[in-house]
């Protein structure tokens, strides 16, 4: 059973933060924060807070701006975190809306139905509550019969789901899957933390797989196989969890929310993704250079740049390997599909492309695809 990819969506929130913004908030806050404890950090027993610059984050980054699905509260200094309102047990949930949203541009490209749908994956990086599963809720609010389920795989989340959308509808469990990947990262942003206050941005993508025989999308690619990795590490690292609750700890502490070791980060998951990408494609007996495209993970464009030059020889350009960060930010497990989403419908049939995401965890997940 050959699988294709017939579709993607993709929902763009209203509301964007360019760095210029972000910044001059997190400076005032800084400016802030150092006069509060102006006593304690001339005791040395508090650490003054440096300020954040527009040109360091573009330049160690690539990111200019970023959606975010919130403004509200983001910016103001005595906050610094979105205002969101908790909605009740009768209203959509504002992942399973993102979701929606997303899922309906990827059926209509692929011409589908909700009848022609057998399964949702939800997959991201966070869910905002641990049950009924946000993808259930999708299901319903789109009349699809079949089933749903959650799954978490943080970078990695949107790749894996894509895996086993492939193996269901290899096995023949199902025929058409809807992935989706709402990405509403900003509520888990330390807005008060220099070195990680710029990296996200909010989104939802929307993938349709289905067997090749259901395929009538004039714009689709074969999947000729997946490819994933995992390797522990806690160098990227979020510990809010159901346990806070009884572990009588801060349930609001920097630790639980997103941090990292950036550097390190950088300097293993590189050559990972490299070997990778490389292993992948030697399975079909290609290498880097029969590739046209390199939907990559959008983290930081330096990750990308080496990356394509340990492949290549020579950075990628980018028609090669497309930018998406420098609008969206690290979008978490959604950026290889905003890249693949905006930057396919150029290929020509027999074109090789390549699927990568690769981040916390460590997780590393790849599809090999060819235009039809
Ligand atoms: N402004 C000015 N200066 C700064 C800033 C800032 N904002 N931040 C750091 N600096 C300074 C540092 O203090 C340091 O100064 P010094 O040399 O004096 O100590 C200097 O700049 C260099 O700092 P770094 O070593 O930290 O800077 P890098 O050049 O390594 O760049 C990056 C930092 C951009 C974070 C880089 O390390 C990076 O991108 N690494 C890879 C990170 C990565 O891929 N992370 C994966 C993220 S996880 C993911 O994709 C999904 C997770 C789940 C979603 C979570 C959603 C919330």
């Amino acid at each position: 059973q050959n699988v294709v990819l017939s579709g993607t969506g993709l929902f763009t929130p209203e509301h964007s933060i360019s760095n210029q913004e972000l910044i001059a908030s997190y400076n005032a806050y800084a400016d802030k924060f150092n006069q509060e404890n102006a006593a304690e950090i001339e005791a040395g027993t508090i650490i003054a807070k440096p300020h954040s610059s527009a040109e360091f984050v573009e330049k160690a980054s690539g990111i200019k701006s970023r959606y975010i699905y919130e403004k509200n509260g983001v910016l103001d200094i005595n906050r610094m975190r979105p205002i969101i309102a908790e909605r009740s047990d009768d209203q959509i949930s504002n992942q399973a809306e993102m979701a929606v949203a997303a899922a309906k541009e990827a059926m209509l490209a692929a011409n589908k139905t909700a009848q022609d749908i057998d399964a949702v994956i939800v997959s991201c990086a966070y869910v905002q509550r641990s049950y009924p599963a946000i993808a259930i809720e999708v299901q319903a609010e789109l009349g699809i019969q079949g089933f749903g389920f959650d799954m978490l795989v943080a970078c990695s989340a949107a790749t894996f789901g894509m895996h086993r959308a492939y193996e269901m509808i290899k096995a023949e469990t199902a025929r058409c899957v809807l992935v989706i990947n709402p990405e509403l990262v900003s509520p888990q942003i330390n807005y008060t933390d220099r070195d990680s206050h710029f990296i996200f941005g909010d989104v939802a993508t929307a993938v349709v797989l289905e067997a090749e025989e259901t395929v009538t999308s004039d714009n689709a690619y074969n999947v000729l196989s997946t490819k994933a990795f995992t390797q522990f590490s806690s160098n990227i690292r979020s510990n809010h969890g159901y346990l806070n609750y009884a572990n009588d700890t801060d349930p609001y502490g920097p630790d639980k929310l997103f941090h990292q070791e950036g550097r390190k980060v950088f300097k293993d998951v590189c050559p990972l993704a490299a070997e990778h990408i490389r292993e992948h494609l030697s399975k079909h007996d290609l290498g880097p250079d029969n590739l046209r495209r390199w939907w990559l993970h959008q983290a930081n464009i330096n990750m990308n740049t080496l990356i394509s030059k340990r492949l290549l020889g020579r950075e990628a350009s980018l028609e090669e390997a497309p930018i998406v960060l420098d609008r969206y930010a690290n979008t978490a497990s959604a950026g290889s599909v905003i890249a693949f989403h905006l930057y396919n419908t150029d290929l020509v049939s027999g074109d090789f492309g390549i699927l990568c995401s690769f981040g916390a965890g460590y997780s590393i997940g790849s599809l090999l695809v060819q235009k039809r």
